[in-house]
């Protein structure tokens, strides 16, 4: 699209970017370009426009729109329909609506707010406006349904990843080195991320299935991203912000995500399984090595965690050594002395 093209252009250069230049490379012509930058500035983007030098970028703001998206995204189909909503009910049940409608694989959902944000069993899932990510992901995988609670760990995988990614573009000296230890997020099986003990990403996945074909999956991410406090009744909720001491960038991030899931997407379709990211899973797994506490109804017990298996299940060595493979769907797991 045009206008996105020409957000990516204006921000990746350092000074004034002709009328000119925009016409050549993308071969329409001054009006066109013209009415996309008006666009962009109804959007809410200053841009300078000096006669004789051009347009200009002043500030790059923290929207979450679909030019800001489509403009960062490097994914062939991951996010590539998107839809941004400014408020909505929960974009897990606005990607449901779309998806009944006939939206492609891969369509994305965002909203700056939520007003039915949700958890899962029922429980809320906090979405103040302006700060946070509410994002879902319409996927139409060809698996079988028993394997569709897999890709809520290939997304939490993708998704921790890509907050790494971007919290080592913050710091000083930028995104030329690399975290030790896969760097300040975790993830704590099976479905949050986590920053220094604290819970800093919920995903929800949902899914339409028969017996033996799925219909559809919904990918729900909430990510605390540039909250510097959070209400009381969330004492173990922290943001990416508490750890890059400043601002980050929503769309930069959510186009990280995108990439990185569509990568661990292909890696999971081929073998139907996490064999091929079950290293890196366990590289971040805040679990390892600790004691939980599986909340099986009727049978709490505690173990230690070693890791996961191929199917995404934790492995929890029991105290007679023998090892119990956990299956998300029927357990909680608590770390003994608090929540991880
Ligand atoms: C989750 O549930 O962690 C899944 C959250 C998924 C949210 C996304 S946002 C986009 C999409 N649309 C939706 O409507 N949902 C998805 P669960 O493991 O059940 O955790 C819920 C619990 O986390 C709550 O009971 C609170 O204790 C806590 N919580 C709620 N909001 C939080 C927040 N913003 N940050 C940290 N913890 C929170």
């Amino acid at each position: 699209m045009l206008k996105e093209e020409i957000l990516k252009a204006l921000r990746e250069s350092e000074g004034y970017v002709s009328g000119q230049e925009l016409c050549e490379s993308f071969g329409v012509s001054r009006t066109a370009v013209w009415k996309a930058v008006t666009k962009l500035k109804e959007e809410g983007y200053e841009i300078d426009s000096v006669s004789n030098r051009g347009y200009r970028l002043k500030t790059l703001p923290d929207v979450v729109t679909e030019a800001e998206i489509g403009s960062r995204l490097k994914t062939a189909v991951m996010g590539r329909r998107c839809v941004c909503f400014d408020r909505i009910d929960s974009t897990n049940l606005q990607a449901k609506r779309l998806a009944e409608e006939g939206a492609p694989h891969g369509t994305l959902v965002c909203a700056g707010e939520q007003t039915a944000g949700r958890g899962r069993r029922g429980r809320d899932w906090s979405s103040p406006p302006g700060q946070a990510i509410y994002m879902s992901l319409l996927l139409r995988p060809r698996i079988r349904p028993e394997r569709a609670s897999m890709l809520t760990l290939v997304m939490g995988l993708a998704a921790a990843e890509a907050c790494n990614a971007l919290l080592l573009r913050a710091r000083p000296g930028g995104a030329s080195g690399s975290w030790e230890g896969g760097g300040p997020v975790g993830l704590k099986w099976p479905n949050d991320l986590v920053l220094d003990g604290r819970k800093t990403a919920g995903i929800l996945t949902e899914m339409s299935a028969e017996i033996d074909c799925i219909h559809y999956v919904v990918i729900g991410v909430g990510i605390n991203v540039n909250e510097k406090v959070f209400p009381e009744e969330l004492p173990q909720a922290a943001s990416l912000f508490q750890a890059a001491g400043k601002p980050l960038l929503r769309a930069e991030l959510i186009a990280l995500c995108m990439e990185y899931f569509e990568k661990y997407y292909e890696e999971f379709e081929r073998t139907e399984d996490l064999r091929g990211l079950k290293a890196a899973y366990e590289a971040l797994l805040v679990n390892r090595g600790r004691q939980v506490r599986v909340l099986e109804p009727g049978n709490e017990h505690t173990g230690t965690a070693l890791g996961i298996n191929d199917r995404g299940e934790l492995l929890v060595e029991l105290s007679g050594g023998r090892i119990e493979e956990v299956y998300a769907g029927e357990v909680s797991v608590r770390g003994v002395y608090g929540y991880v």
